[in-house]
């Protein structure tokens, strides 16, 4: 299998996790933002990534978004299961799922890149990561305004999880796709110290879930905690 990502992006990271989580092997081609639509949207039709490329007889040819991705991994190997047999589990797994890619996921690329646009320049200030940032928030609308907004959906949903992921899992008592999509959304933020500092069990979670889907953490993760001391 080869997966087209962004190697930064966290809706990579979550096809990442799920494939690593299932020991499925898989290689990467890392795009560059931009003309990455020369290589995607003749195969899928849209420009996001990540896509997935099977390469696998019976197997379909593309698959595009991480929510497909995962879908078409659960019926390429149940092992391991990210999903649920219990409807009520599985219909609240996938809400989760879904809460957390369109509005959190969102939200966290908007905090993370007006973080990195400003108080965190030092973590990357080469040309090339800057330009990317800068074609980020143009893409996007990031600004200190939209950044704001976004900090209020973060910390609603780091409310939530602390009701579930101090003691347990969100759906169930195992791990599922609403976790590893909570660990994959959030992982960016483990880059800012003002999350580290207020939220040191949210991200050995993060850490956690990295581990159990044999999956590195993001790089320069040790400096959301060397810039709180
Ligand atoms: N719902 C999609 C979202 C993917 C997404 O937003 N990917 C961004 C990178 S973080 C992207 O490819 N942006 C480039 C573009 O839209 O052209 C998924 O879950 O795969």
């Amino acid at each position: 299998m080869l997966l087209l990502q962004f190697s930064t992006s966290h809706y990579c990271r979550k096809a990442r996790l799920a494939l690593g989580y299932k020991q499925i092997p898989y290689q990467v081609e890392n795009l560059t933002p931009g003309l990455h639509i020369l290589r995607v949207k003749p195969l899928s039709g849209s420009t996001t990534l990540p896509v997935l490329l099977p390469q696998l007889k019976n197997c379909p040819a593309v698959v595009a978004d991480s929510t497909e991705i995962i879908r078409f991994l659960e019926a390429y190997q149940p092992e391991l299961p990210l999903y649920f047999a219990d409807p009520l589990q599985q219909k609240e797994a996938l809400r989760l799922e879904d809460l957390f890619d369109e509005a959190i996921g969102v939200a966290a690329r908007c905090v993370y890149t007006q973080y990195r646009a400003t108080e965190g320049k030092n973590i990357d200030p080469s040309w090339v990561s800057q330009s990317v940032i800068r074609l980020i928030r143009l893409l996007y609308g990031v600004n200190a305004e939209s950044a704001r907004g976004a900090a209020q959906k973060i910390n609603n949903a780091i409310a939530m999880l602390g009701e579930f992921w101090q003691t347990g899992y969100l759906v169930g008592d195992r791990f599922s796709v609403a976790d590893l999509t909570a660990a994959a959304l959030l992982a960016p933020l483990g880059l800012m110290p003002v999350y580290r500092l207020n939220y040191p069990w949210l991200f050995d979670r993060i850490a956690q879930i990295h581990q159990l889907c044999n999956e590195p953490l993001p790089k320069n993760w040790q400096v959301g905690l060397e810039l709180i001391s």
